[in-house]
């Protein structure tokens, strides 16, 4: 059972900005659960696709794997086809949090984690690479260039799963908010949540996304799940 996410339960005088930390690990699954509308469901979504598009002998890359649940996912969804996973995320705490859960876990792949920036990371070979709700906390101006080495980097017919919280309407944000109070979170952390984010967490039209992606050279690119202001695309080469 993971800890329950209190974070911005208390009122602060100053919010600060929002950091993937070690009290942010410590709570994570509760927390994205919570926090993204259909998570479970965009896993599911994932590993439906891993079954589908993943070829043995390559590689899968996870870009802002936080506690793996993408890299342990698609490890179960294909079974062992001598894949090489790699779970990448600039996160120390993450990272230490996902190596604690790896020694307990039985995996069929090879999932290897790396504590670095995924701007700097090499990708290649990939038959598949996913993005769940990554790119989001890049900043805007580098987004392109990692499109274009995430392109460059997948194998022909590979496909990318880019999921990601996009820019929308006011009610939509509403419904959002919504969600969140259904889900056990007060209007107190909705709101220093929200305020921690600003500056860390800049969102992007769906347009844009599908402009940029096109741009670099993917040839067909779907949405397949939308739940308010959250989306996931899949992508083809
Ligand atoms: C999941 N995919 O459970 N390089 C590498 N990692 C980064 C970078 C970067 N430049 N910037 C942020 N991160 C996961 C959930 S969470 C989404 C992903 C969320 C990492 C950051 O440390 C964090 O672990 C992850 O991206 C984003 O399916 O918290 O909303």
């Amino acid at each position: 059972m993971s800890n329950r996410d209190q974070l911005f339960s208390e009122a602060y005088e100053e919010v600060s900005a929002f950091a993937f930390d070690e009290q942010v690990a410590s709570v994570f699954p509760d927390m994205i659960k919570r926090s993204v509308p259909g998570y479970d469901t965009i896993l599911k979504g994932i590993a439906m696709y891993a079954m589908r598009f993943v070829r043995p002998n390559t590689r899968v890359y996870d870009l802002g794997s936080s506690l793996g649940a993408v890299s342990l996912t698609v490890d179960q969804a294909i079974g062992n086809q001598k894949v090489n996973i790699h779970a990448i995320d600039n996160s120390d705490a993450m990272v230490c949090h996902f190596k604690q859960l790896l020694e307990k876990q039985i995996t069929q792949n090879s999932i290897h984690t790396q504590l670095e920036d995924l701007r700097q990371a090499t990708i290649q070979q990939a038959s598949m690479v996913v993005s769940n709700f990554t790119l989001q906390f890049l900043p805007p101006g580098s987004r392109r260039a990692v499109c274009e080495r995430i392109y460059q980097g997948l194998n022909d017919q590979g496909i990318f799963i880019l999921s990601e919280k996009v820019k929308s309407s006011q009610q939509m944000i509403d419904f959002y908010h919504g969600y969140k109070k259904i889900n056990g979170y007060s209007d107190i952390e909705i709101a220093q949540k929200r305020q921690a984010l600003e500056d860390t967490l800049k969102p992007d039209t769906l347009s844009n996304w599908e402009l940029r992606l096109t741009e670099v050279g993917f040839h067909s690119i779907e949405v397949w799940f939308r739940a308010f202001n959250f989306v996931s695309l899949v992508a083809f080469k």
